[in-house]
């Protein structure tokens, strides 16, 4: 390629990144009431820097190749800070490994930008082999912390098993989100954790966190689910006791496993809490988020939580690296009562749902709970049905509907 070639060349590739940057996002028409989706996801891999990709040094790279591949962007954590809207990505190399980066908006929904360089999260004596789905939570405390989970390969099984992996709870700690500390991994009596998030006030005057335990709790018979336990600092945290506050449960859309979102936010009602549930289908695991309140004072008390999910992947999300997946670490509620849900769709791009704290306590509070039959389910449904028939009947004549309905199922009358 001529020098002139190379040049244009680079200047084609930053002129189409800009218009993927730039490019303008809207509500999808449609939607449930609860939260609108958008047309575009806010984040994929080609919302990477070229810079992270491409080596623009014609010496080293004549054929102006993409050397180091991002493979996928998802799985953020969320914050508004400054004005701007951050999310904290799982970003994944071609070469498999997670690694976090910030990109930032002006109004949460498109123009998301990667800061140049990702967040190159310090190691402890024991190093990680890969870092991800980070929760960033502004602690009453005065720091920033981000737990996320880090994954190092099992010393436990024998050679041959080049796969298993001990999950646990990195944390760091950070005034500017630049500078990050690490703090040790937390310690609990599970041998794996994800998904923990640290609540953002002191509760009894210690550090409250939301865990979830894995294979000893299942295996003594508790079930497992959502944990909650409490330690008395970040800087070697360690959790005694650990309870299930949201458990698992057969036929559920959490009856394999779940695992909290981000940080619940504070509402006049409670915390409102967004999470995910998976459950087994011949096809794979499910993914779905589902959403719950808890008391002011004990949040680990839950007071609601709607039946099913809240929202499922849909259409092009359901299809991706690991298909059927809807996973939420970060969300950002503004001063206005705004809430942005982002959500990693199939572990390959990330989205953005919007809602406001008014319409999500409506649905949390107000959405029946899981009656857990089939036949509950139906009596329950059966006593919308006869409420909207006889409310119906005051809109007049509604497409497809007889004015008058004659089909109600005469058991109910
Ligand atoms: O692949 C689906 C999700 O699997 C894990 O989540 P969990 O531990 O709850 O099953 C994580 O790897 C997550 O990032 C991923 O989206």
């Amino acid at each position: 390629m001529s020098e002139s070639d190379y040049r244009k060349r680079v200047q084609e590739l930053f002129r189409q990144h800009e218009k993927l940057i730039a490019r303008k996002n809207v509500k999808a028409t449609g939607g449930n009431g609860v939260y609108d989706r958008y047309v575009n996801p806010v984040l994929t891999a080609e919302h990477t820097p070229l810079f992270w990709r491409y080596d623009f040094d014609p010496k080293n790279n004549p054929h102006l190749m993409e050397r180091m591949g991002v493979n996928a962007t998802f799985n953020a954590g969320a914050m508004e800070h400054d004005g701007k809207f951050l999310v904290f990505a799982r970003v994944e190399g071609a070469d498999r490994k997670s690694f976090l980066a910030v990109a930032e908006s002006p109004n949460g929904v498109d123009k998301f930008r990667f800061w140049d360089y990702p967040i190159l999260m310090p190691e402890t004596s024991d190093p990680d082999t890969n870092v991800y789905d980070i929760r960033v939570v502004r602690h009453e405390d005065g720091w920033i912390y981000g737990l996320f989970c880090t994954e190092r390969k099992d010393p436990k099984v024998p050679l041959w098993d080049t796969s298993a992996a001990v999950a646990q709870c990195g944390i760091a700690r950070t005034k500017d989100l630049k500078n990050w500390e690490r703090l040790p991994d937390l310690r609990t009596k599970s041998p794996q954790q994800r998904n923990v998030v640290l609540h953002p006030e002191f509760v009894g005057g210690k550090y409250a966190l939301y865990t979830r335990p894995q294979d000893e709790f299942i295996q003594a018979g508790k079930g497992g689910g959502i944990g909650w336990g409490l330690c008395s600092t970040m800087a070697g945290a360690n959790i005694e006791n650990e309870i299930i506050i949201d458990n698992r449960e057969y036929h559920t859309i959490k009856e394999v496993k779940n695992g909290l979102g981000p940080a619940p936010i504070k509402t006049a009602k409670g915390w409102l809490h967004v999470a995910h549930g998976v459950r087994n289908t011949a096809a794979g695991l499910r993914y779905v988020l589902y959403t719950f309140l808890s008391e002011p004072a004990r949040p680990y008390v839950i007071t609601h939580q709607p039946a099913g999910y809240f929202l499922a992947p849909q259409g092009e999300e359901r299809i991706g690296d690991v298909s059927n997946v809807a996973f939420s670490n970060g969300w950002i509620a503004t001063k206005r009562g705004d809430v942005y849900i982002y959500y990693g769709a199939s572990d390959t791009r990330l989205n953005v749902a919007t809602s406001t704290v008014e319409k999500l306590l409506d649905y949390t509070m107000n959405t029946p709970k899981d009656p857990l039959r089939s036949f509950a389910c139906v009596e329950q449904r059966n006593a919308l049905i006869r409420k909207n028939l006889a409310v119906l009947k005051t809109y007049g004549k509604l497409p497809g509907r007889p004015q008058a309905s004659t089909r109600a199922n005469p058991q109910l009358l």
